[in-house]
């Protein structure tokens, strides 16, 4: 039987753009303005999105010149976190097909929040993307803020993360930035306020992405950004801009595994004398003894503490 004239053929794009009900993707050199097909959002119901950027999708086009996503290709990676307010619980795919992530924090306004950083850096472990922290603001180093936040970017280089000190108003680590991103498919995410969208706009003025203010009461940013955008970066690849984010849930995630994603205590899980040590109580326990020694830092271990009690507690960190 001839094909039906009025269904016309799957072509494959990229998801450039998505804002909950729309999407951008790009075919070849057009974005197209995407739904998606209504089976998807039901399907797929531990998510809270179907679609997220650097997905690679099968649309089809209407004659309108919008289109309807048909299909989402399996994705390679993806950046996950437990999602908040109204999804509490289940899983927020933040973007798909990344190799690098960068977790953007600053020096001040908002301050410097390890608790973040720590639950970024184990998600993009879990699921093996390249992680960095950007610690953008470095124009606000001052007598005050320069000792903690310098105290983190040693401890954080020692267990061999790179991290990049950057100011996006007088432009330091902007080159170095940008040379990061050239040749990869990256995710930024952070708190609102820390400057993404403004480090983003540093590296390439053309980007022009909105970017807002910080309330000086709370330190905290305003959630300017309001989706996740995938932009071309010169020189080949793509960086994704994502809203701020209050926290970072753990997913995909079972208690026991834990350690193995703390890159500095891995290396003494195995050396525990108890199969199955949780490395929190029990006696002799080697990861407990690197700390004494000095070995893990008392701060990242505090935060494999806090992790693996809310994993336990049977909160919905605890993934399937
Ligand atoms: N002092 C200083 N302020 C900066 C710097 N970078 C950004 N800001 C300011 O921080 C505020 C927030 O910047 P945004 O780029 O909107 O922050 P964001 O992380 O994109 O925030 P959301 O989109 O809400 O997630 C703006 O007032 C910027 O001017 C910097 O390097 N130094
Ligand atoms: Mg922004
Ligand atoms: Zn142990």
């Amino acid at each position: 039987m001839p094909e039906s004239p009025d269904i016309s053929p799957l072509h494959e794009g990229l998801v450039t753009r998505s804002t909950g009900s729309w999407y951008d993707v790009r075919v070849g050199t057009r974005t197209v303005p995407c739904k998606v097909r209504g089976r998807f959002r039901l399907e797929e119901s531990d998510e809270t999105n179907p679609v997220v950027v650097g997905d690679r999708v099968s649309i089809r086009q209407l004659p309108d010149d919008s289109g309807v996503i048909e299909d989402v290709h399996e994705r390679e990676t993806v950046l996950v976190r437990r999602a908040a307010g109204r999804r509490v619980g289940a899983t927020q795919v933040i973007a798909a097909n990344v190799d690098r992530a960068w977790v953007v924090q600053s020096v001040d306004f908002p301050r410097f929040n390890p608790g973040f950083v720590d639950r970024f850096l184990v998600m993009a472990e879990v699921h093996r993307i390249r992680a960095g922290i950007v610690v953008n603001k470095s124009d606000l180093l001052d007598r005050r803020t320069t000792g903690p936040v310098m105290d983190w970017v040693d401890l954080y280089r020692a267990i061999g993360y790179p991290v990049l000190l950057a100011s996006a108003i007088t432009g330091h680590g902007i080159a170095e930035f940008a040379s990061e991103l050239s040749g990869h498919v990256t995710v930024v995410a952070g708190p609102s306020g820390v400057g993404k969208s403004t480090l983003l706009n540093a590296v390439d003025p053309s980007l022009d992405l909105r970017t807002g203010g910080v309330s000086l009461k709370h330190r905290k940013g305003m959630h300017t950004t309001t989706h996740a955008v995938l932009l071309p970066v010169s020189g080949g690849g793509y960086v994704a801009d994502t809203p701020g984010l209050r926290e970072f849930g753990l997913v995909d995630l079972d208690p026991p595994h834990l350690s193995h994603y703390f890159r500095e205590i891995e290396p003494f899980v195995n050396e525990c004398r108890y199969p199955g040590c949780t490395h929190d109580h029990e006696p002799g326990c080697r990861v407990a003894e690197a700390v004494s020694e000095g070995l893990v830092s008392e701060e990242r271990y505090a935060s494999y503490l806090g992790m693996l009690a809310s994993l336990h507690l049977g909160d919905r960190d605890v993934g399937r």
